[in-house]
C-alpha cells in the first residue's frame, strides 16, 4: 500500500478498527477514510454503495461487525447474524464494483466446529457441527470468508480474509452482558475490590480453554497479510498458546488486586470447550505476536483505569 492510498477501515470505533488506525497511521499513511454507524449504516446497501462511489477507497480493512461474548452471541442470535451479513455482503460487493485493489476481511476463531481436532488448522473449516451460542455468527462469518474466495475466483480480486482469535485491548467492551470474559473480569475484579466485595462470581465451569491475542498485536499482523499475502485460504491469528478460563480468572484477580473468592455460576454457559488455533501458516510467514498475556492483561487494566469514566456508562 502506498502511503498516500486511500484506506477505508470499516469499524474504526471498535478495538480492531481502531488498533488498525494506531497501525497505520503508526506506519505513516495519510488518507484514511472512515465513518461513525450514524453516519453510514453498513447494512444498507444503497448508503453503501453511495460511499464508495464517492470516496473510492483503494484498500478495505473490514473490521466492522456485531460482536460480543457469549451471552450477547445467544441473546440476540437474529442480530448477529442478519446485521453481519449485511455489513459484509454490501461491503464486499461494493469493492468489487469499485475497483478496490485490496481488502481483508476479518473473521473469527469461532467459524470452526465445536469439536475439531485441536489446534485448529484452516483445512477444519465446514468439516463438522458449530458450537450452538454462537453459531449465527459463526455462519456469517463463514458466509464472509466464502464471499471473499468467490469474488476472488469469479472476478480475480484481491480479497482475502483473516481468522483471530479472541482479542482484547483498548476500546474494549465493558458492558457486563455484551462483553468477552477479559474485559467483564477485569471490570468484576476492580468493581469487587473498591467496594470490598468478598466475592466475584464468574461464568461457567472454568475449564474451557481460550487463547488471547492483544488487539495491537492483531493489527500489526492484519497490516502485514495487506502487505505480504493474496492467497485464496484465509489465515489463522493467534498466540498458538491457551490457557483455561480458571487459569485466566486468576491471573486478572492477581493484577487487579482482588482478594476476595471466586465464586463460579455453573447456570452460564461454557461455551466451545477449546479453541487453539494453529498459526503455523503465519508464523511462516514470518510473523509473531509479541505482546504475552501477563503483559498485555496489565496494559489492559491501565487503560481500563485511565477510561473507565468512558468504557462504563
Ligand atoms: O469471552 P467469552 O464471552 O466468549 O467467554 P467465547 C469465554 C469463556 O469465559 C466462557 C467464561 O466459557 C464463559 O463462560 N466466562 C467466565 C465469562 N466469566 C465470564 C464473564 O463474566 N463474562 C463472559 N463473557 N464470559 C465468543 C463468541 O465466545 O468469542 C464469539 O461468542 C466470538 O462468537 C468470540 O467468537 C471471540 O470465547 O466463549
Amino acid at each position: 500500500m502506498e502511503k498516500q492510498a486511500r484506506i477505508y477501515v470499516a469499524g474504526h470505533r471498535g478495538m480492531v478498527g481502531s488498533a488498525i488506525i494506531r497501525k497505520l497511521q503508526e506506519e505513516g499513511y495519510t488518507t484514511i477514510i472512515t465513518r461513525t454507524s450514524s453516519e453510514l449504516d453498513l447494512r444498507n446497501q444503497e448508503a453503501v454503495a453511495d460511499f464508495f462511489e464517492q470516496e473510492r477507497p483503494e484498500y478495505v480493512f473490514l473490521a466492522a461487525a456485531k460482536v460480543g461474548g457469549i451471552m450477547a452471541n445467544n441473546t440476540y442470535r437474529a442480530e448477529f447474524l442478519y446485521d453481519n451479513l449485511m455489513i459484509e455482503s454490501n461491503i464486499i460487493h461494493q469493492a468489487y464494483k469499485t475497483g478496490v485493489k485490496k481488502l481483508l476481511f476479518l473473521g473469527s476463531s469461532c467459524i470452526y466446529p465445536k469439536l475439531a481436532p485441536q489446534p485448529l488448522k484452516e483445512e477444519y473449516l465446514l468439516s463438522g457441527f458449530l458450537e450452538s451460542t454462537n453459531e449465527p455468527y459463526a455462519i456469517a462469518k463463514i458466509t464472509g470468508i466464502k464471499l471473499c474466495e468467490a469474488y476472488r475466483s469469479q472476478y480475480g480480486c484481491d480479497f482475502i480474509s483473516a481468522m483471530p482469535t479472541n482479542l482484547y485491548g483498548p476500546n474494549d467492551n465493558y458492558d457486563l452482558n455484551g462483553s468477552h470474559v477479559l474485559p467483564a473480569l477485569i471490570r468484576k475484579f476492580h468493581e469487587a475490590k473498591i467496594n470490598n466485595q468478598p466475592t466475584v462470581e464468574v461464568w461457567g465451569t472454568g475449564s474451557p480453554m481460550r487463547e488471547f491475542l492483544h488487539a495491537d498485536d492483531l493489527a500489526d499482523a492484519c497490516f502485514f497479510l495487506m502487505e505480504h499475502y493474496n492467497g485464496e485460504l484465509f489465515v489463522n491469528i493467534g498466540t498458538g498458546e491457551d490457557v483455561t478460563i480458571k487459569q485466566v480468572a486468576e491471573l486478572i484477580k492477581e493484577i487487579v488486586g482482588f482478594e476476595g473468592e471466586l465464586r463460579w455460576n455453573t447456570d452460564k454457559p461454557d461455551g466451545t470447550p477449546r479453541k487453539l488455533m494453529d498459526v503455523s501458516r503465519l508464523h511462516d510467514m514470518g510473523w509473531k505476536h509479541t505482546t504475552e498475556l501477563k503483559e498485555g492483561l496489565e496494559r489492559t487494566y491501565q487503560d481500563f483505569l485511565a477510561n473507565e469514566v468512558l468504557y462504563v456508562e
